[in-house]
């Protein structure tokens, strides 16, 4: 009995001190876990930053460490389909770059009026562009009409137009207007109309328009026919309200002006009771209008009728406005006679291959002979893919034709812009850099490519010197512009725009290949509208095999914090409801940046690209914040296709440290354009390049200045019209900040913290925890100010260290979730709240206690 009650009690303490050894060691770990001891301080740092960056990639992107991989497979067409050309009759000359059409061009060129003769490129060439010659001498003879309706001072036509998804088709007598997508209203209007009635054509264009410009836009609208070319451009007279009553005074108007809100009413009828004959008058395009002519709105559509109807023409401007409102609305109707269309080109010289069985051809994977393959291995850093079967393969290989169906048929303008390709390299691989010209030279139209601009970076390879300039003497059209330092990629498109020719800017990689009729799409996008930039579908040219792929169609380029680039998928139900086709431009909110065309004076008006950014990264985000935020849009073209090797690692060195250098770009390009939203950026693990003793970001007031003059729009708007999927909470969580076991709220009254019964209406209440982790209400943020844990407020400054304060952080243990943690303190001390004195201070952290959990109104980051 005694050895059982001994044993019972020994047991028992036994029992005592395995629990307690139990609970220290849990203890222990949690301590251990959240201390931040010199050692582990900078690993838990790293931590924090791998985690916040790492939880923001884009689900849906492949990334490899340069750039963001597509998802592509295989073309899936069997060899002998291929652009339904019978291999069996294919010539068999290797590397010999020869001119030869499909059939299907010779009926092109014959419907073009062109001598059809398939071996005589250059007699082709002098052709097309005597015809080109000649659209252009017309256009600028044809008069170009220009009809308004307007309650400001006429201005002078503008011909761009951007809006182009209008068809005005003769055969089925239907007008079909679709305003594009950015536009809230996204409307599209139907107009029916029998050939002989088109002054209903005006009617309803005169309805469409005066609802359409939300109070400041501007929005361009443009219509094609076969023979001519309606181009119509509305805007939103004033915003101002003082001018507008000035102009409309001028004008004869008494105005009743509503310009809150933003649609005018302009009544249903026509013509009708309610609507005030408009005033009209016949002027040149330049001419004050003469407000006391008087017309009606019949005599406008008359005149619309006579300018479809082709009647002669000069130019009128129209004031029409209703009893109840004005016609608030500027807008000036013209038109050109049109140069006519044709059908993409489908140019390429490579479509009979002098090779069919060549390593590669057809797009084909390549194979590594058994006993090349160390030759092979050895060889792969010299470009970081496999350039060892790059060698192998004919440098004008065939590939597949992957355009969506219908691309082949789709008509493009006449009279499209030339353009100049800028190619920038640097240590390129040789069969690499010839194949991406040869690309160009075999697969575009000759008259379209004014030259190919090589822009050699400042390459060190000895076979890049004067072996490239002999090789490419053969073609008159390719220039090298050798820089005399290595200026990075950035600079190095600038030298490159710099000494361009041609009206259009095609930059691209080098080592690249295009697909059969990728240019034309590309121009015709910049000719429609000067202000749009271009980007063909960029695919896969597999590193390891060297194989042509296609990629998924309907992807976006897109970017998720801290400015990860990335593609998304349209979703499938976006497409369904807008039967998008998949042949359809797709807008996208920022572009890869290798590869697109831009109007060479619009490049220039946007400022080009801030020249402050150092050899690779975050251009691309630059100029698509730029380009959307000062008016331009970006959209990929499906029936544009390029091939491009995307490659595991940069092949060439970084002049500074490649982390750094990328990491400055993006710097700079966030302060310039991301406003608030900058802190989304920095909150996402780039806390440290606030700290401008570590990082020395450069001058921006230029860029600064530019984004004033240009009086871009902000990124809000961005946000909230070209990307507004993306998730861009300004702050992590925010308005009251409850004490679990005070179980009142914390605030700040006479600059002194203290607790109050919770109350969403108080502003004293308000505070935001943000993305660098302030505790913030309008400029004061919470701190520890001293070693005994006085709570207090400082001047918020997000490149203070100790003013950032883990809560929820990932890298806390679930029990201290809710706690408010000092980061940059050795020992973890938490913030407590004292309901005895009402107050709050640092202590200690305590798993369980409910006096260190806090909890703010709306979380906006899990
Ligand atoms: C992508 C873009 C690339 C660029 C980059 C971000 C595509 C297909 N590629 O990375 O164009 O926007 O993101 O900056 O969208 N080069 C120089 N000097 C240098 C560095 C590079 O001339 O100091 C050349 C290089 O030889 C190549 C081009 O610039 O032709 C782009 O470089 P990359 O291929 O290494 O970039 P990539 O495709 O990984
Ligand atoms: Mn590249």
């Amino acid at each position: 009995m005694r050895i059982q009650k001994y044993f019972r009690g020994s047991g028992r303490a036994l029992a005592f001190i395995f629990i307690a050894s139990v609970i220290w060691l849990l203890f222990d770990m949690a301590a251990l876990r959240i201390s931040f001891s010199d050692v582990n301080s900078r690993l838990i740092k790293d931590e924090i930053i791998r985690k916040e960056r790492g939880k923001y990639k884009p689900r849906e992107v492949m990334s490899s460490a340069s750039f963001p991989n597509k998802k592509a497979h295989r073309f899936p067409l069997k060899k002998n389909e291929r652009n339904g050309i019978n291999e069996s009759k294919m010539q068999n000359e290797v590397n010999k770059v020869t001119f030869s059409e499909t059939n299907r061009n010779l009926t092109r060129k014959q419907k073009l009026g062109l001598k059809v003769d398939t071996s005589q490129e250059d007699a082709f060439e002098k052709q097309l562009e005597q015809k080109h010659k000649t659209f252009k001498e017309n256009r600028k003879s044809s008069d170009v009409k220009a009809f308004g309706i307007a309650t400001g001072i006429p201005k002078k036509t503008n011909m761009s137009p951007n809006v182009d998804q209008l068809g005005l088709h003769d055969k089925d007598t239907k007008i079909k207007l679709k305003q594009e997508a950015h536009n809230e209203e996204n409307a599209t209007v139907e107009i029916n109309r029998d050939k002989n009635a088109v002054g209903k054509v005006a009617v309803d264009l005169v309805k469409y328009l005066t609802k359409a410009p939300p109070v400041g836009q501007k929005q361009e609208l443009h219509l094609n026919r076969p023979d001519k070319k309606l181009v119509i451009v509305a805007s939103k007279a004033q915003s101002n309200k003082a001018d507008e009553k000035r102009d409309l005074e001028k004008i004869g108007i008494s105005p009743k002006t509503n310009t809150d809100d933003n649609r005018v009413q302009f009544g249903h009828n026509h013509g009708g009771n309610d609507v005030i004959p408009p005033k009209e008058q016949v002027a040149q395009d330049n001419e004050e209008m003469n407000p006391k002519t008087e017309n009606n709105i019949s005599k406008a559509m008359e005149n619309v009728s006579n300018i479809l109807n082709g009647k002669h023409f000069k130019s009128t401007f129209l004031n029409a406005t209703t009893k109840a409102e004005t016609l608030n609305v500027h807008f000036t109707i013209a038109v050109q006679h049109d140069v006519g269309t044709h059908k993409v080109l489908q140019m390429d010289v490579t479509q009979s291959p002098r090779n069919p069985n060549a390593p590669g051809q057809f797009g084909e994977p390549g194979v590594v002979p058994k006993d090349k393959e160390m030759v092979a291995k050895n060889k792969w850093k010299e470009g970081y893919f496999n350039v060892y079967l790059s060698d192998m393969i004919p440098l004008d290989r065939a590939v597949p034709d992957t355009r969506p169906s219908g691309c082949a048929e789709n008509k493009v303008h006449n009279d499209l812009p030339t353009t100049s390709v800028i190619m920038c390299f640097v240590d390129e691989v040789w069969s690499t850099l010839l194949r991406s010209v040869h690309s160009v030279l075999n697969r575009s139209p000759p008259h379209l490519i004014k030259e190919v601009i090589l822009v050699d970076d400042f390459s060190t390879k000895e076979y890049l010197k004067d072996h490239l300039d002999k090789y490419m003497s053969q073609y008159p059209k390719v220039r090298i512009l050798r820089l005399k330092e290595r200026q990075g990629l950035i600079r190095a498109r600038l030298e490159g725009a710099a000494i361009a020719t041609g009206e259009v800017l095609t930059f691209l990689d080098s080592h690249i290949e295009c697909n059969v009729g990728w240019l034309e799409p590309l121009l015709e996008r910049v000719h429609m509208d000067r202000k749009k930039v271009a980007c063909p579908v960029i695919e896969v040219i597999n590193d390891k095999d060297m194989s042509y792929m296609i990629v998924d169609n309907f992807q976006r380029g897109i970017f998720k914090w801290p400015l990860v680039f990335g593609w998304m998928g349209i979703p499938d139900e976006e497409i369904k409801r807008n039967n998008i086709k998949d042949s359809d431009p797709i807008r996208c909110p920022v572009m890869a940046g290798g590869l697109f065309s831009i109007d060479k004076k619009y490049f220039y008006e946007l400022g080009t690209y801030d020249p402050g950014l150092d050899v690779w990264g975050g251009e691309n985000m630059e100029i698509s914040f730029k380009i959307w935020m000062c008016g331009g849009e970006i959209e990929i073209i499906p029936c544009s296709r390029v091939g491009h090797i995307f490659r595991g690692d940069n092949p060439y060195k970084f002049p500074k440290d490649r982390v750094k250098t990328v990491e400055r770009n993006l710097a700079r390009v966030v302060e310039v354009w991301l406003d608030d939203y900058k802190e989304l950026f920095y909150g996402h693990g780039y806390h440290h390049l606030l700290n401008k003793k570590r990082m020395d970001i450069g001058d921006l007031t230029q860029q600064k200045e530019l984004r004033k003059h240009l009086k871009c729009k902000d990124f809000k708007w961005y946000l909230d019209n070209v990307y507004p999927d993306l998730d861009a909470p300004l702050v992590r969580a925010d308005d009251l900040l409850f004490n679990l076991g005070v179980r009142k709220c914390l605030s700040i009254e006479n600059s002194t913290l203290s607790f109050q019964a919770c109350d969403l209406n108080e502003k004293n209440q308000h505070f935001n925890y943000t993305w660098l982790r302030l505790i913030r209400q309008q400029n004061s943020c919470l701190t520890a100010i001293d070693k005994k844990g006085t709570v207090s407020l400082e001047q918020c400054d997000n490149a203070k260290h100790h003013l950032r304060w883990l809560h929820k952080s990932l890298i806390l243990d679930p029990p201290f979730m809710d706690h408010l943690i000092l980061e940059h303190l050795q020992q973890p001390v938490c913030l407590e709240g004292s309901p005895s004195v009402n107050t709050i201070k640092m202590t200690m952290c305590n798993s369980s206690s409910p006096f260190q959990k806090w909890k703010f109104t709306n979380y906006y980051v899990q």
